[in-house]
C-alpha cells in the first residue's frame, strides 16, 4: 500500500546543472555543498520515514548573506528549494518531494545576544532548541516552548511551524513570544524585522506571516524571542482518571485552583500508555497498582516551594475526594520527574516502533475531543490501534492510528472522516504540526475559500516563481497557478 501520495513534479522548475554546482561552491565553499549519498539520504527522509524525496543537493550557508545569495540564484534559475531545520516535522514539510535543493541553516547556530534584565534572546535560526534551553538555564531563564524533539529541532524550524509543545498553556504561542525575525525572501531580499521590543505598532506586523508558514514564504535566519525567568519550584504529578469527562473537569478545576502556577496539562489514554510500556526501554508505570483509562500529567511552576507544593497537594486531595482522580503520584525528585515526562514525550517514538502510523493533530473543543477517538475505534474495529493523547489544556488532540503496515483500506476508513468530523466542529485539522505535504490539499476543511485565495495571493507576491517549499501548505491548484 502507498505510504504517502505524492503530486507529480512541476515541470516549470529547472534541473540542477554542473554550472549551478560550481556557482554554489563559489559562494559556500566545498563544505557548504553536500552531495554525499548518505547525508542526502538522511536529509531526503523525514522523521517518520514516511516521506522521501530524491534531492541530489543540500546547501549549508553560514550567514544571512550566503542564504540571500543562494536564494537569489535559485530564484533566477527557477530551482525549487526546501528549507530544512532539524527535520523533525511530522507532516512531510521538511523533506523534498522530488529533487528540490535542500537548504539547511544548521551551520547558523550562534547566540547573538541575551539581555539578562528583559530576558530577550537573539540567535541564529539553526540553534538547536535544547542548546538554547541549556544556555538559558545558566542565565536563570527558560525557553517559552519545550517539546519532545528538543534534541534535534531548531528554533528556525520551531518558528516556521509555530510549534506549540508542552508549556503553551502557560507561556502562549510563538506569535506572542517571538519579538522579531530576520527572513530572506525567495528573491534574496533580506527582511530585517529583528526587533527586540515588546511593543511596536508601526504598521503591519509582518513577522507573523512567517511564524507558521512552514518555509513557504521565506527562510528564517535570525530570531528574537522573549524568555521567561526560571522559577525555583517545579512540581510534576502523574495522575489517573477513569473517564474522559473527569479529565475535562480536572482541567477546569486545575485552571481555577492551580491558577498562576499551572505550567502543563497533558493527557494520554490507556492505549498510549500501553504502547510506551511495551516499546520503550526502562519505563515503569508510575501507578502500577491497577490499569486506568486515562492518565494526566500536571506540572506547576512557581516561585515559592512550600506554597506551590501545598497548593498542588490540596488540589490533588480534593480531586481524589470528589472522585475526579482515582490515583496519582507527585514526583519526589528530578529523576522521577524526567521519568514521568519520558512517558508523555516518548509516545511518538513508541508509535514509530509499533509499525505504521497515521497522525492527526486536531484542535477541538475539549468537551468534544474524545468523541472522535471513540468513533474512530468503532470504525476501525480490530484493524488498527487507535491511540489518543495530547495537550488537553490547549484543546489539542494527537490522534494516532497505529497499524502493522500501511494499508489503503485502513486509510479509507480514516480519511476524509477525520477531516469532515473536525470541520463540522469548526476545529482545526492542524493544531501545531502544520499542513506540510500531508495536508496541503486539505486546508479547506479549516479555512474558507476566500482566506485560502488571499494566502495564495500573498504567496505569489512574496515568491512569484513558487520556488519555496513547493507542493506544501497550499493546495496545488493555488500554489502552482502562478508558476511561469
Ligand atoms: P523541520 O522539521 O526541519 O521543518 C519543519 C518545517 O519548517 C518545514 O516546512 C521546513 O521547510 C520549515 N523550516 C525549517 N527551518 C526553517 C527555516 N529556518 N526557515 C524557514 N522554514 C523552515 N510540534 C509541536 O508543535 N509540538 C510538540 O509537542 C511536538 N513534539 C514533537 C515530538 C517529536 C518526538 C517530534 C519528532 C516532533 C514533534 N513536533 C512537535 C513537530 C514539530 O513541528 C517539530 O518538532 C519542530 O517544530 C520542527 O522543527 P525542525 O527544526 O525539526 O524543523
Ligand atoms: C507531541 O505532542 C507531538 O508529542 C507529537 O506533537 C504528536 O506524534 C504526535 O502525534
Ligand atoms: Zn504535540
Amino acid at each position: 500500500a502507498s505510504v504517502a501520495t505524492v503530486p507529480s513534479r512541476n515541470p516549470s522548475f529547472a534541473m540542477i546543472s554542473c554550472d549551478d554546482i560550481s556557482y554554489f561552491k563559489k559562494i559556500l565553499g566545498e563544505k557548504g555543498v553536500v552531495q554525499e549519498e548518505l547525508k542526502l539520504d538522511d536529509a531526503n527522509t523525514d522523521w517518520m520515514r514516511k516521506y522521501k524525496g530524491s534531492s541530489k543537493l543540500m546547501l549549508q550557508p553560514r550567514s544571512t548573506h550566503e542564504v540571500s545569495e543562494i536564494l537569489n540564484y535559485c530564484n533566477s534559475r527557477c530551482l525549487a528549494v526546501v528549507p530544512q531545520g532539524g527535520n523533525t516535522g511530522l507532516v512531510g514539510g521538511s523533506v523534498p518531494v522530488h529533487d528540490e535543493v535542500i537548504i539547511s541553516v544548521s551551520s547558523m547556530n550562534n547566540i547573538i545576544s541575551f539581555d539578562k534584565v528583559s530576558g530577550i534572546l537573539v540567535c541564529e535560526a539553526g540553534c538547536i532548541l535544547e542548546n538554547l534551553i541549556t544556555f538559558l538555564d545558566n542565565e536563570g531563564y527558560i525557553m517559552p516552548l519545550d517539546l519532545g524533539a528538543k534534541g534535534s529541532c531548531q528554533i528556525g524550524g520551531n518558528v516556521s511551524t509555530n510549534a506549540g509543545g508542552l508549556r503553551l498553556i502557560r507561556y502562549g504561542s510563538l506569535h506572542g513570544s517571538v519579538l522579531g525575525l530576520e527572513v530572506v525572501l525567495a528573491n534574496g531580499t533580506v527582511l530585517d524585522m529583528l526587533g527586540t521590543l515588546r511593543k511596536d505598532n508601526t504598521g503591519y506586523d509582518l513577522k507573523h506571516l512567517f511564524i507558521g508558514s512552514e518555509g513557504s514564504l521565506g527562510i528564517v535566519t535570525k530570531v528574537s524571542i522573549l524568555t521567561p525567568p526560571k522559577l525555583s519550584s517545579v512540581n510534576l504529578a502523574f495522575l489517573a482518571c477513569e473517564d474522559y469527562v473527569s479529565c475535562q473537569k480536572l482541567l477546569s478545576e486545575a485552571k481555577r485552583k492551580l491558577g498562576e502556577i499551572l505550567s502543563a496539562f497533558e493527557f494520554l489514554d490507556v492505549s498510549a500508555m500501553d504502547l510506551v510500556l511495551k516499546h520503550l526501554d526502562g519505563i515503569r508505570d508510575p501507578l502500577p497498582s491497577s490499569k486506568h483509562n486515562f492518565y494526566i500529567v500536571i506540572e506547576t511552576t512557581g516561585s515559592m516551594e512550600s506554597h506551590d507544593k501545598e497548593k498542588l497537594e490540596a488540589f490533588l486531595l480534593s480531586s481524589m475526594e470528589s472522585g475526579l482522580l482515582t490515583d496519582g503520584v507527585i514526583a519526589q525528585d528530578i529523576n522521577q520527574a524526567s521519568s514521568f515526562w519520558r512517558i508523555r514525550e516518548g509516545i511518538p517514538e513508541a508509535l514509530m516502533k509499533a509499525g505504521a502510523v497515521y497522525k492527526y493533530d486536531l484542535s477541538l473543543p475539549p468537551e468534544k475531543m474524545y468523541d472522535v477517538v471513540d468513533e474512530m475505534r468503532e470504525r476501525l474495529g480490530t484493524a488498527a490501534n487507535v491511540v489518543a493523547y495530547g495537550h488537553l489544556g490547549d484543546g489539542n488532540l494527537h490522534l494516532n492510528i497505529s497499524a502493522r503496515e500501511y494499508d489503503d483500506s485502513i486509510l479509507s476508513q480514516i480519511e476524509p472522516f477525520v477531516y469532515e468530523w473536525t470541520s463540522k466542529q469548526r476545529g482545526s485539522i492542524s493544531a501545531e504540526h502544520g499542513l506540510g505535504l500531508m495536508k496541503a490539499n486539505k486546508i479547506h476543511y479549516s479555512k474558507s475559500a476566500e482566506t485560502v485565495q488571499l494566502m495564495g495571493a500573498m504567496k505569489k507576491l512574496l515568491d512569484p516563481n513558487g520556488i519555496l517549499n513547493p507542493y506544501k501548505v497550499l493546495p496545488t491548484s493555488i500554489s502552482q497557478s502562478g508558476v511561469n
